[in-house]
C-alpha cells in the first residue's frame, strides 16, 4: 500500500534525575556527597532509508517514544542514557510540525538524519553542591521533560519526469514500456490509484526517473476524482510530460483543463518545463500544432525518440530549488556514527509495547 501523508505524536526521553547519597567509609558516619547525575534522556531521530517508498510503516502507529535517561546513583554514578529511537522514512519525506503547521526540514538524501525531538538533560547528584560552609549539601536536581511533538510528515516522491494526463490517456503504459515498472494499465479510467516510479535507461550509462501519477480531470483541485493530492508527487520533477490522446477531439481544452489543475495545486508548476505528446497514434486522429510529439505504446512508435527527448530537458533542467534549510546541528550524516554505535540503535517497530499510546 502507498501512503504518503501520516501524523504522529513523538516524544523524547525524560533525563533521569540527579540523586542525594553520601560516601560511606569506616568510622565515618557521614562522608563526603558522592550523588551522581541523571543520564540524558533518549531523542528521536528520523533516518532516510533509500529502500522506502511509502510512509505505510508509520500509519498504524499512534505515538513513539524514547527512552528515559536512568536515575544517578552513589559512588558518583551516573544514570545510563535513554537510547535514542530511529525512525525510517523513505526519501523526499517533508517534515511538519502538525500543531502549527510550520516546515520544519525536507529530508531527501539516503541515510540523512534529524533528531526531531532531543532528549532531556540529565539532573546533577549532590555531589556538585557541596560548598566550603554545607559539606553535606541535600540537594541534587530532577531531569528534565524531553521535547515532545506532534509531526505530520507528506511524502513527494523525488522524480525527474512527472506524467500528467486525463484518465487512460496510456500514462501507465507509457511507463511500462519505457521502464521496468508495472504499473496496472486497463481500458477504464482510474486504474491507477497510487503514483509509481520507474528507472528509463538512456543508453548503457544514464538514466532517469519517472513519476506515473492518477490521471486528473476537470475540479480535481475541489477533490473530484482522486483529487489532486498526487500532484504533490510531480511537485519536485524537473520536467513535466503531458500526455494527451491521438483521438482526443479537443486536445486544446483538454490542455487547458490539465494546466488550469496543476497551477491550482502549485503555480509554480507552470514554470516547469514540459513536453506534449500525444498517445495512441496508432488508432490515428488529427494532428495538433501544439503537440511535440507522437508516440504508441502499442506499436512503439517514437518511443525511444521520446525518452530522448525526456532525458535532454531533464539534463539542462535544474532540480527544483529546495525552498527551506534545516537547522544545521539537528541534521547529522551517516559517517557521524561508528558501527558500535549504530549496532545499539533502537527502531521504532510497529509491535514495539514501548510505543503505546496510553503510556505516559
Ligand atoms: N491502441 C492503443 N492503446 C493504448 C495505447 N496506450 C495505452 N492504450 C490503452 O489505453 C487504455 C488506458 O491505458 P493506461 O496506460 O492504463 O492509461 P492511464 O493514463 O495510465 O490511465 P489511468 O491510470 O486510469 O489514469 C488501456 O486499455 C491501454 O491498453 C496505445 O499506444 N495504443
Ligand atoms: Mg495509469
Amino acid at each position: 500500500m502507498f501512503i504518503d501523508r501520516i501524523e504522529i505524536e513523538i516524544k523524547a526521553g525524560r533525563g533521569g534525575d540527579g540523586i542525594v547519597s553520601f560516601r560511606r567509609e569506616k568510622f565515618m558516619p557521614k562522608g563526603g556527597p558522592d550523588g551522581g547525575d541523571g543520564g540524558r534522556g533518549g531523542s528521536v531521530i528520523l533516518r532516510v532509508d533509500a529502500e522506502l517508498g511509502t510512509l505505510l510503516d508509520l500509519r498504524y502507529r499512534q505515538s513513539i517514544k524514547a527512552d528515559n535517561g536512568r536515575h544517578g546513583k552513589g559512588k558518583q554514578m551516573s544514570g545510563r542514557g535513554g537510547k535514542n529511537v530511529y525512525i525510517r522514512i523513505p526519501p523526499g519525506t517533508v517534515i511538519f510540525d502538525a500543531t502549527s503547521g510550520e516546515l520544519i526540514g525536507d529530508l531527501t538524501e539516503d541515510k540523512q538524519e534529524l533528531a526531531i525531538a532531543g532528549g532531556g538533560r540529565g539532573g546533577k547528584g549532590n555531589q556538585h553542591f557541596a560548598t566550603p560552609t554545607n559539606r553535606t549539601p541535600r540537594k541534587a536536581t530532577e531531569g528534565k521533560p524531553g521535547q515532545q511533538m506532534r509531526l505530520r510528515l507528506e511524502l513527494k516522491l523525488l522524480a525527474d519526469v512527472g506524467l500528467v494526463g486525463l484518465p487512460n490517456a496510456g500514462k501507465s503504459t507509457l511507463l511500462s514500456v519505457i521502464s521496468a515498472a508495472r504499473p496496472e494499465v486497463a481500458a477504464y479510467p482510474f486504474t491507477t490509484l497510487t503514483p509509481h516510479l520507474g528507472i528509463v535507461k538512456v543508453g548503457d550509462y544514464e538514466s532517469f526517473v519517472v513519476a506515473d501519477i492518477p490521471g486528473l480531470i476537470e475540479g480535481a483541485a475541489e477533490g473530484k476524482g482522486l483529487g489532486h493530492q498526487f500532484l504533490s508527487h510531480v511537485e519536485r520533477t524537473r520536467v513535466l510530460a503531458i500526455l494527451i490522446e491521438s483521438l482526443d477531439e479537443n486536445p486544446d481544452e483538454t490542455l487547458r483543463v490539465l494546466l488550469k489543475e496543476l497551477e491550482e495545486f502549485n503555480a509554480d508548476l507552470m514554470n516547469r518545463p514540459r513536453i506534449i505528446i500525444r498517445t495512441k497514434n496508432d488508432l490515428g486522429g488529427e494532428l495538433w500544432d501544439v503537440e511535440d510529439i507522437r508516440i504508441s505504446g502499442a506499436t512503439r512508435e517514437n518511443v525511444d525518440k521520446v525518452v530522448r527527448e525526456l532525458y535532454e530537458l531533464v539534463k539542462t533542467t535544474p532540480a527544483p530549488p529546495v525552498q527551506w534549510r534545516l537547522p544545521d546541528d539537528q541534521l547529522a550524516k551517516d559517517d557521524d556514527h561508528t558501527d558500535e554505535d549504530k549496532a545499539e540503535w533502537e527502531w521504532a517497530f510497529e509491535d514495539d509495547p514501548k510505543n503505546d499510546p496510553d503510556e505516559d
